[in-house]
C-alpha cells in the first residue's frame, strides 16, 4: 500500500529506491577537542569565551565529545540505519592559521571517520564550511573581507584533495545566511559584529568563497563527485492580503538574498539596499563563478516565517518587530504549534518551499540537509526519553517531503537534524536536537523515542501511517513510539 489505506486513510508513504535516509551534525558542535593535536582557534572559540554571548557560557570546548568517541558516534550511525552522514570539517582543525600549514593530525581525524563510515556502509557526506572561521582570518577582516573566499577555496580544494577519494557529497557552506547576518549585523553568533556594511560584504564573500571553492573542488575531485551548498529557507506567509508586498520583501532579505546569486546570478531587487552587496564590491566575474552549476541544492528547512501589518508598541506574546520594515511584525499564528525555539511547526512549509524549488531549478537534485526540532526531552527513571512530539514533527516533516515528490519534486535524500544533542550555538546545551539523548556529565548516547522511529523509517525506506505502532526490531534503537496523525 502506497499512500492511502483501504479505508481512504492516510497509509504509508513509500520512498523511492535509492532515497537517502541521513543523519545531520558539524563539527563545533560535536567534537569537543577544542585546543588538541594542534587545532587552532576558531571565531566559535573566541566568541563561546567571550561573557554573556552564550546561554550559561557554554562552549563547543567539550562538546559532545565525538573527537575522542569516534568509534561510539560511528556504532551509533550503524545503529540508527541511515546511508549517509552529513559531517562538516572545522577549518581550524586542519589548517589552524586558515591559511598556509596543514596540520596533518586533524586530516587524519576526519580521514579516520569517512573511512569508518565507508566500512559501515555509509556514504560520507561533508560540509566544509559550517560557521568555524579560523580566528586568524577573522582578525584581518574576516568574512567582510575579498580575501577570505580565496582562502576558502584553497582550503575547500585541499580537502578535495586529502579526501576526495572518500568522500561521496560535498557541501561547500551551510546557511551563509546565518554566518554573514548573525555573524556581522545582529551579533548572535560569532564574530559578533553589529554592522550592516560588513554584513553586507559578508554576505557577497560569502556567496563567492561557495563559487570559487565549487570550481576549485571540480578540478580536484576524482570523476564527477557531487558538489552543492546548503541553505536554510523559510516561507514567508502574509497573514493577510495587506501584509503581500511586506512578505514579498521579508522574502527577498531571509531567502531570496541568497538563493537568487546561487541559482541565477543576480542580487534580489526587492531586499532592502543596505543588505546588498555595494556595487563596488561586485568584481566583473564573481556573480558568474557564484552560479556555477550546482550538483544538487541542500535545503535546511525548520519553520516558515508570518508577516502582519501591526503597531510595533502594541506586540502579542511572542511577535516581535521585522528589523528594518517599520509597521511589520512577525506574526504568530495562535493556532500553529511552536517548538521550545519558539519556531512554528508547520509542514506544509516545507511542501511549499519543496515545490518552489523545483519551479524555479527544474530537475535539480533537492536533499534536505536539516530538518527537526528542538524539544525539552530528559530521562524517566525506566531510562526512557519519550520525544514524541519530535515524532511528531518528523513524521509531519516526511509526509510533507513524501507528498513534494509524488507531485513531481526531484527530491533525493533527507538528513536528520541532528544525530545527538549537542552545542546549540548562542542557546548552547540547553536546547536538545538529537534523535539520541546526551548526558553531557557522562557523554552517555541514548537513544530517544525518535531515534527508534526514525530507524524505522530509513530502513525501511517507508513512513509509516499516523498511529501505527513502531515496536523495536532487530538492531534498531529500542523504543516504541506511537506516531499521532499531523
Ligand atoms: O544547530 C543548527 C545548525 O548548526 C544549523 N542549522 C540550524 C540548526 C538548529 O538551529
Amino acid at each position: 500500500m502506497n499512500g492511502t489505506s483501504g479505508d481512504g486513510a492516510p497509509g504509508p508513504r513509500r520512498f523511492p529506491p535509492g532515497f537517502v535516509w541521513g543523519a545531520s551534525t558539524s563539527a563545533y558542535q560535536i567534537e569537543g577537542a577544542a585546543a588538541e593535536d594542534g587545532r587552532g582557534r576558531s571565531i566559535w572559540d573566541t566568541f563561546s569565551h567571550t561573557p554573556g554571548k552564550v546561554r550559561g557560557g557554554d562552549t563547543g570546548d567539550t562538546a559532545c565529545d565525538s573527537y575522542h568517541r569516534l568509534d561510539e558516534d560511528l556504532r551509533l550511525l550503524g545503529e540508527l540505519g541511515v546511508g549517509a552522514y552529513r559531517f562538516s570539517v572545522a577549518w581550524p582543525r586542519v589548517q589552524p592559521g586558515g591559511s598556509g600549514r596543514v596540520n596533518q593530525l586533524g586530516l587524519d581525524y576526519y580521514r579516520g571517520l569517512v573511512e569508518g563510515l565507508r566500512e559501515r556502509g555509509i556514504a560520507p557526506v561533508a560540509t566544509v564550511y559550517h560557521w568555524e572561521l579560523p580566528q586568524a582570518l577573522e582578525d584581518r577582516g574576516g568574512w567582510a573581507e575579498r580575501d577570505t573566499a580565496w582562502r576558502f577555496a584553497e582550503y575547500a580544494q585541499l580537502l578535495a584533495n586529502a579526501l576526495g577519494d572518500q568522500v561521496a557529497m560535498w557541501i561547500t557552506l551551510n546557511e551563509p545566511k546565518q554566518a554573514a547576518h548573525q555573524g556581522y549585523r545582529t551579533g548572535t553568533h560569532a564574530p559578533g559584529k553589529t554592522d550592516y556594511a560588513l554584513a553586507a560584504a559578508a554576505t557577497h564573500h560569502l556567496l563567492l568563497a561557495h563559487g570559487l571553492a565549487v570550481e576549485a573542488m571540480r578540478g580536484a575531485l576524482p570523476g564527477r563527485v557531487p558538489v552543492g551548498i546548503a541553505l536554510d529557507v523559510h516561507p514567508v506567509r502574509a497573514a493577510n492580503e495587506d501584509a503581500l508586498e511586506a512578505a514579498a520583501a521579508v522574502d527577498a532579505e531571509h531567502n531570496r538574498i541568497f538563493l537568487e546569486p546561487v541559482l541565477h546570478g543576480s542580487y534580489p531587487d526587492a531586499a532592502r539596499a543596505e543588505l546588498l552587496p555595494p556595487a563596488e564590491l561586485i568584481e566583473p566575474d564573481d556573480m558568474a563563478a557564484i552560479c556555477a552549476p550546482l550538483d544538487f541544492l541542500g535545503l535546511n528547512y525548520y519553520c516558515p516565517y508570518y508577516v502582519r501589518l501591526g503597531d510595533w508598541d502594541d506586540l502579542r506574546l511572542g511577535e516581535s518587530p521585522q528589523p528594518g520594515h517599520p509597521g511589520v511584525v512577525n506574526y504568530v499564528p495562535p493556532e500553529l504549534p511552536r517548538t521550545n525555539m519558539g519556531w512554528i511547526v508547520e509542514p506544509e512549509g516545507l511542501y511549499d518551499t519543496l515545490r518552489a524549488l523545483d519551479r524555479e531549478a527544474p530537475r535539480l537534485p533537492l536533499y534536505i540537509t536539516e530538518n527537526g526540532c528542538a524539544a525539552d526531552d530528559y530521562v524517566t527513571p525506566e531510562g526512557e526519553i519519550n520525544d514524541f512530539e519530535r515524532v511528531d514533527y518528523l513524521h509531519g516533516h516526511l509526509d510533507a517531503a513524501w507528498r513534494a515528490i509524488q507531485d513531481g519534486v526531484n527530491l533525493a535524500g533527507y538528513f536528520v537534524w541532528s544525530l545527538m544533542d549537542n552545542f546549540e550555538w548562542a542557546r548552547g546545551y540547553q536546547r536538545r536536537f538529537g534523535v539520541y539523548f546526551v548526558d553531557f556529565s557522562t557523554q552517555r548516547r541514548l537513544p530517544k523515542r525518535s531515534a527508534a522511529f526514525y530507524s524505522r523509517v530509513a530502513r525501511h525506506n517507508v513512513l509509516p501511517a499516523p498511529e501505527v505502532s513502531l515496536a523495536p526490531r532487530g538492531t534498531e534503537p529500542r523504543g516504541e513510539p506511537q506516531v499521532s496523525p499531523t
